[in-house]
Parts: C-alpha cells; structure tokens; sequence
C-alpha cells in the first residue's frame, strides 16, 4: 500500500518509524511518501498561507502551493482523503474498505484550513476520526495510516486480526498473562484448562457480556445463538440480584 501525505510538518510523522508500522515499512508492505508543502511555495519567503477572504481571524493554507504538491505525485490512480471534523467519521469497515485501495493521498489542513476551491478540485473524500478539532489533520492521518496498515496482508499475524474486537462486531473479552496470581487475583481458571473447545466458549461469552455492558447499540446487530441469549439472561438476573 502506498500512502502520499501532503503536509507543512512532515516530521510528525516519524512516530510511524516505530513498532508493526516501521516494520511494515522496512518490509515493504507499506510506503509513506511525506510530501512538504512548504517545499511548493513559489514565495520568497516560502509562505504558504494568507489572511481569509472575507476578513476573520487567522490564515488560510493558499490554494496555488497545495495543488503544485498534489501534481508532483506521480501515481497512476490515487484516493485523496482530506482529513477534517467536517467528514464522515472513520469506523472498521471504512477502514477495511480503504485497505482495498492502491494509493492513499492523505491531505492534512493546518491553521483555519485549506482555500475550499482546491479541496473542491483534488479531493474525493473527507474524513473525521471523531467528533472533536486539533490543530491540523497530521495526527488523524497518522490514526488512519495505522489503522488500515493492519489490514494489508503480512502486517499483522492473520489470526490477530480474525480474533480482534469489531471483527465479529463484539467487543474484546479480557486478556492474561503471567503471573497466575497478581496481587490478590487469580487468571480465571478455565484458560489454565487446556480445553480450547471451553475455553473458546468462555472467550465468546466474555465478548458478549463485555458488550452488554459497555456498548449495547453494538448487541443489537448481533445474532446470539439460544445458548448465548441465555447465558446473557442469566448473567442479567445474577446482576440484578447485586452480587456483580
Ligand atoms: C479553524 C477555524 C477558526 C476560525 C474559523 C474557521 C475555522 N476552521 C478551522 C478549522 O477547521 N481548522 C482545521 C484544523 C482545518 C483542517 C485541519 N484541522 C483539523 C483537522 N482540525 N481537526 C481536524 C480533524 C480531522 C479529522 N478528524 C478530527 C479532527
């Protein structure tokens, strides 16, 4: 997978160097290509921004300097997501989707944002990562970069991404590692078993009731076997008679 990002601070990048994304890079699985912006300012001074048609507070990123950039990309195709509070919000099948493509060009606004009639002119999609507003779009490209890098064959072990949460539309169940005993706690002691048939079960259920609780609008979409829905019915009941 190849990502273009267009941006005046391509060193907040090198986070990316770090971890499953850097190994990916090193193996070649993915390619960053950091594109600065500033590096298109036909100024003097290498200004890439103005004050706001219209009079207001602040600068707009110039349009003339962002479509120069996008031009020096060379790819034969590429989708050109611009990454603002105004798109539609990143979620695990657009992250899946995106996983699909051949070239991402990842367009990041800084200051009051980018002049409209280049976005107008480059852009094919707009993306938020959530209801909130940074200082620029580097950091949601770097979320979205990390984010469908896992789905791109030889990042991850096949079975990590098979087993993770959302993948069957359940949230994760809980996790252990040695020790047995931590402080005063024990691992549950189904997955010292051995008995993977169980211990399975016990992870299916887990995922259930973990959903319950902390995301309910998640379990409407999901069929429970009779088992499950009532495994959830008693754990229901256990709870209500405030044992926990
Ligand atoms: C700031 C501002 C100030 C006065 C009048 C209008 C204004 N608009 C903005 C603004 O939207 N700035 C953005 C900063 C421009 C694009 C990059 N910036 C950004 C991206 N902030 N937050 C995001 C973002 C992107 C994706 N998901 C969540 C947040």
């Amino acid at each position: 997978m190849k990502f273009n990002v267009l941006t005046l601070f391509p060193e907040m990048f090198s986070s990316l160097n770090e971890s499953i994304i850097g190994r990916s890079k090193e193996k070649g699985l993915i390619d960053i290509n950091l594109i600065n912006i500033r590096d298109f300012s036909k100024n003097k001074h290498k200004k890439v921004d103005d004050t706001p048609y219209g009079g207001g507070a602040g600068m707009v990123m110039e349009p003339t300097v962002v479509y120069d950039a996008f031009k020096s990309i060379k790819d034969k195709k590429t989708k050109v997501i611009y990454l603002s509070p105004q798109g539609k919000t990143l979620n695990q099948q657009k992250v899946q989707d995106l996983a699909k493509e051949e070239s991402i060009t990842l367009l990041c606004g800084h200051y009051e944002g980018i002049d409209q009639r280049v976005i107008d002119t480059i852009v094919d999609e707009e993306i938020s990562i959530g209801d909130y507003v940074l200082t620029g779009g580097e950091l949601p490209a770097m979320v979205l970069i990390d984010s469908v890098s896992r789905y791109i064959e030889g990042v991850l072990k096949e079975e990590s991404i098979k087993e993770e949460s959302f993948t069957n539309g359940l949230l994760e169940y809980p996790q252990y590692t040695r020790p047995e005993m931590f402080l005063d706690k024990r691992v549950p002691e189904i997955l010292l078993s051995g008995n993977h048939q169980k211990i399975d079960e016990w992870r299916r259920n887990q995922s259930i009731i973990n959903t319950y609780i902390k995301r309910p609008d998640l379990l409407k979409e999901i069929n429970l076997s009779e088992k499950e829905q009532k495994m959830l019915e008693e754990y229901k009941n256990l709870k209500e008679g405030g044992s926990k």
